[in-house]
């Protein structure tokens, strides 16, 4: 736009100087740009990036970080409100990071269309004119910026890409709370506009629209409608099932990585989740996530020599034959990990509530995991060891663990994130405070 009504507060001479110095930015022409479009994948995102922003703040909770089990661990006044996550259903935990990868991945499409149909916007002439402008840029920028970070962040995280340099998890942290901010003032501002926009079109009439009746939007200032648009190449229709293409293409890629078994092959975007231990088909046929090589525990540690030392009142140690002659039971939990894929398995062991009582410590406030690999070691709420279904695992689908899987035990608890599922256990504390 090259003229204000009223030079926004300039004065006129300087107003008329400014505008007519306007540099050689691009001038966007698609007829489709306008308060409908945006307005719709506004409203998209409006109801489906509060699901990823829940869930991703669930996942904070559930790592535990009143057991110093989150990460980032000191979040100084962006923590939240902690509760002891359950452990019912034991799904919960594969629904809701299923969700945050799998919705965050799939809007994708949505936000790079959504950023198309504003990008007008970005070059608008002259760049600030009013103090309350220059801030709902201001807004604009960490928007755009911090939802571009996360989802690169994510993206590289879940391919275990570590280019950044800086830890994934405090960086998406903070990410998130800039983004949350940004899009809590971006609604209360936009909301209006956004219903309007979406009603000043019908959306079944749109859809019922070829190309060749394709008009554009009037020009209601926003800024958004094109001062002289290009003829049509697409239609209204046509730009919403490329959008809505692009997210069922990502969704059909990304949702074997949860549902799994015959349709784990489709999940492209899950990483090395594709490398199972054992034979195709066999009991340890599942994803692995850090393998027994990789973990750099040697094969004399996990031999017949290998115990489980048990603390608590008292101290014990077990050697495999003796924990494998203590009940077992078996339950189909799964295996759900922060970047978004799932496994459920049948899983024998022991249950952790009889290992406590066994370390004097019945009813324990706490536990320790600790494993055989450096530096590898989990936290367990009192809920998290005492319900019936938590093992310390020996087992699973019949067959002793393969060494991937964390031969000779591991922890494998119901809703746990997966990164606590401790594999190759050394140690076992119970706490009573
Ligand atoms: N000792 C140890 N345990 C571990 C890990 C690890 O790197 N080291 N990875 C965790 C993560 S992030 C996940 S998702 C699960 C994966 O278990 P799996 O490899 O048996 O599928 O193991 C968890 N247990
Ligand atoms: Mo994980």
């Amino acid at each position: 736009m090259t003229s204000g009504p009223d030079g926004y507060g300039f004065p006129a001479p300087l107003w008329r100087l400014i505008a007519r110095r306007r540099p050689p930015l691009p001038r966007w022409r698609s007829p489709l740009r306008g308060p409908w479009l945006t307005s719709v994948l506004g409203l998209v995102l409006l109801a489906g990036l509060p699901v990823v922003i829940v869930t991703g703040l669930l996942s904070y909770v559930a790592y535990g970080p009143q057991l110093g089990g989150a990460i980032p661990g000191d979040v100084g006044l962006l923590h939240l409100p902690v509760f002891d996550w359950p452990t019912r259903p034991s799904w919960l935990y594969r629904l809701t990071q299923g969700l945050h990868v799998g919705l965050g991945l799939v809007l994708v499409p949505v936000v790079l269309a959504k950023l198309w149909s504003v990008v007008p916007k970005l070059f608008a002439w002259p760049p600030v004119r009013s103090l309350a402008q220059a801030a709902e840029r201001l807004t604009l920028l960490l928007l755009v910026g911090s939802i571009l970070f996360e989802i690169v962040t994510g993206v590289l995280n879940i391919q275990y890409d570590y280019a950044f340099g800086f830890g994934f998890y405090a960086a998406h942290y903070a990410g998130a709370w800039v983004f949350l901010g940004a899009f809590v003032a971006h609604v209360a501002l936009k909301l209006p506009h956004a219903l309007r926009g979406a009603r000043s079109r019908s959306l079944r009439r749109e859809l019922r629209t070829p190309l060749a009746a394709t008009t554009p939007d009037a020009d209601d200032g926003s800024g958004l409608v094109a001062e002289h648009p290009a003829p049509p190449t697409m239609s209204r229709r046509g730009a919403l099932a490329l959008v809505g293409g692009g997210a069922l293409l990502v969704a059909g890629l990304t949702a074997g990585q949860t549902v799994g078994d015959a349709v784990r092959g489709t999940a492209f975007l899950l990483p090395r989740g594709r490398t199972t231990a054992g034979a195709d088909g066999g009991p340890n046929d599942f994803p692995v996530n850090k393998t027994f090589a990789a973990s750099r525990i040697t094969v004399a540690d996990v031999g017949p020599s290998w115990r489980l030392q048990l603390t608590g009142a008292g101290g014990r140690e077990l050697d495999r034959a003796a924990l494998a002659a203590l009940e077992q039971h078996t339950a189909r939990l799964p295996i759900a990990c922060v970047e978004g894929w799932s496994t459920t398995e049948a899983w024998s062991g022991v249950r952790l509530r009889d290992l406590a009582a066994l370390a004097g410590v019945p009813e324990p406030a706490s536990a320790v995991v600790r494993s055989l690999e450096d530096g590898a070691r989990a936290a367990l709420t009192a809920g998290q060891v005492l319900d019936p279904d938590s093992l310390l695992a020996l087992r699973v689908n019949g067959a002793d663990l393969a060494p991937d899987h964390g031969f000779p035990a591991r922890v494998v608890v119901p809703a746990l994130p997966g990164v606590h599922c401790t594999k190759w256990v050394r140690s076992i504390e119970f706490r009573s405070i």
